[in-house]
């Protein structure tokens, strides 16, 4: 028996932020989030079941994974076994399209195309809502890159009403993202490991969760007005709001760099000569900067004068996932 799938999966970037787990087994987080898929930067994924296996085999970009990600991704093919009623080994390659310092998590990508590939390949036709409901058992953010556009992660309160929902699949308007790679460094603090702090100790995370869902029908507007300015600020105030949260944890940690202030004060300038741009930054210290692509150009040479062009990727709204057999 040898039954095999591909899939692909893209990344995407969120504008209302998910910060802390309600349920960390089941990934339910306390608040709803609402993101843009990007069409630049994609995992490619293929699973393959097989008889001749003895354990799964991991490779990423041909190379083998790590001992931590192979136990992670064996723990998330379980999920597919157990549903598909069999116990094959797989052997899952994957290719990201992700640039691995760009700070575009490739989690979000990666557990999307896993959860595409592997389930398709054990024979199971999960709907999207289903494959949502799967892909968030891997990584958070994976949730929402089963969709394109701009999606909507309703956070529920279980496995089964807790899943991401397309809110403008199709984008007709002039909105994109700049991604400024500010460095490679591995983080010092894993955004799984941040939240989980954030939540245990920081007494401002009751007014996050609340500022957050208050944010959602605003952000939610905004889009469906498609106003880059009312979306831009919203984002910028829900990553300010969310990085807040880890300076009054304890220990109390940031993910800002100098490079990050100096990222953010460019924006700042440039909206001061009339400029459209706004910024956002996750779980690292890179920053993603929202614009329109008519005034791209002028953002990356303002950017130009700090960061070099190779640091400087452009995105647009990019597709929700496809499968292949
Ligand atoms: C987000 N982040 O909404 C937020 C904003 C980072 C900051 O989702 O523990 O890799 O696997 O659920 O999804 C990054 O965290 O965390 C993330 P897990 P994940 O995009």
């Amino acid at each position: 028996m040898g039954q095999s799938a591909t899939a692909r999966a893209h990344t995407n970037i969120a504008l209302i932020k998910y910060w802390g787990k309600q349920n960390p087994e089941l990934i339910i987080p306390y608040n709803s989030s609402l993101s843009m898929t990007l069409d630049h930067f994609y995992t490619d994924t293929t699973v393959t079941f097989s008889t001749e296996l003895t354990a799964d085999q991991i490779l990423f970009n041909q190379a083998p994974a790590d001992a931590a990600t192979n136990i992670k991704m064996s723990q998330f093919l379980d999920l597919i076994r157990q549903q598909a009623h069999f116990d094959l080994h797989a052997r899952i390659e994957t290719i990201n399209h992700v640039p691995n310092a760009a700070g575009l998590a490739s989690s979000a990508s990666g557990y999307a195309a896993l959860a595409a590939a592997a389930s398709k390949a054990a024979g199971l036709d999960l709907d999207r809502r289903t494959l949502s409901r799967l892909a968030r058992r891997g990584s958070g953010s994976a949730t929402r890159s089963i969709y394109g556009g701009f999606v909507e992660w309703q956070r529920g309160t279980n496995d089964t009403d807790s899943f991401a929902v397309p809110l403008q699949e199709t984008v007709d308007w002039d909105i994109q993202m700049i991604a400024i790679v500010l460095n490679d460094r591995e983080k010092a603090v894993a955004s799984r490991a941040g939240m989980a702090n954030v939540v245990a100790t920081s007494p401002y995370y009751p007014s996050w969760v609340q500022t957050a869902e208050a944010a959602m029908p605003k952000m939610r507007a905004a889009i469906i007005k498609k106003d880059i300015n009312l979306v831009g600020q919203l984002a910028e105030q829900s990553a300010m709001q969310m990085h807040a949260t880890t300076l009054s944890a304890t220990p109390p940690f940031t993910y800002f760099e100098p490079e990050t202030l100096q990222a953010i004060q460019v924006v700042q300038q440039l909206r001061q000569q009339g400029i459209s741009c706004y910024y956002t930054m996750d779980a690292g210290p890179n920053v993603k900067v929202i614009c329109t692509s008519q005034e791209t150009p002028q953002i990356l040479t303002a950017l130009g004068r700090y960061f070099k062009p190779e640091q400087l990727l452009v995105a647009k709204p990019g597709p929700g996932i496809t499968v292949q057999q």
